[in-house]
């Protein structure tokens, strides 16, 4: 059976079980705690970069969260989260890539910056990724307007991508009055049944996520 190597709280973790659970692919979760350092070497084995989540089938690994549904799709039937014309294909790519990298991993950064000791904090940098996200915020929310999908009229891998990134991103800079449409797709994706359970399950965990007052 598939191996799922993940933190429950991890946001691009969320990103790749929301696809494994629109799937219905039977897996083995197999939570990650990279503070060991016995088991953060053993992973490191599965995932050079030491980046979760690590899919592992047979002798197949495969890292890197949109790569990992790519390949899920490539599994037979279930959702399919890359559109089979080429042209709609490149669309979900685009906005796979404007998420991560422009949403997910700024948001990172930002989180990233309340887990350091107090005299290594970087106030300006925040304030930068800060601006950072509400440009893109506003290019998402010109994008959102009357969809009610990331692309065309189905859930695709950039759906995947916008749960954790939007969820994570509300909680460092609220954008419920500052834009209403991403506000309200990101409301309909919690009320979805994978990322709902997604979410479900985290809860235990939610009380390690750092809150600004840590920074
Ligand atoms: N580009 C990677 C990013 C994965 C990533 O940043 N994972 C985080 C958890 S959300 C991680 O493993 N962080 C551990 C670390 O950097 O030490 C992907 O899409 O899979």
């Amino acid at each position: 059976m598939m191996k799922f190597y993940f933190h429950p709280l991890s946001s691009y973790c969320w990103k790749v079980l929301i696809a494994l659970y629109e799937k219905g692919v039977a897996f083995e979760p197999i939570v990650v705690n990279l503070g060991d350092p016995a088991e953060c070497a053993s992973f490191t084995k599965l995932s050079p970069m030491r980046k979760m989540p690590a899919i592992v089938q047979g002798d197949e690994i495969v890292n890197e969260s949109s790569i990992q549904i790519e390949w899920l799709d490539s599994l037979a039937g279930g959702a399919e989260f890359i559109p089979a014309d080429s042209k709609q294909a490149l669309e979900v790519r685009y906005w796979d890539r404007f998420l991560d990298l422009y949403v997910h991993n700024v948001m990172q950064r930002i989180v990233g910056e309340r887990l350091r000791p107090a005299d290594k904090r970087d106030a300006y940098g925040v304030s930068e990724s800060k601006a950072q996200l509400r440009i893109a915020l506003d290019v998402f929310e010109k994008h959102m307007a009357g969809r009610a999908f990331v692309c065309g009229g189905a859930f695709s891998l950039a759906d995947c991508s916008a749960a954790p990134a939007l969820f994570y991103a509300n909680k460092v800079l609220p954008f419920e009055t500052t834009h209403p449409h991403t506000f309200s797709y990101l409301r309909r994706l919690q009320q979805r049944a994978s990322f709902a359970r997604v979410l479900e399950e985290a809860k235990p965990y939610a009380h390690l996520f750092p809150s600004e007052q840590a920074a």
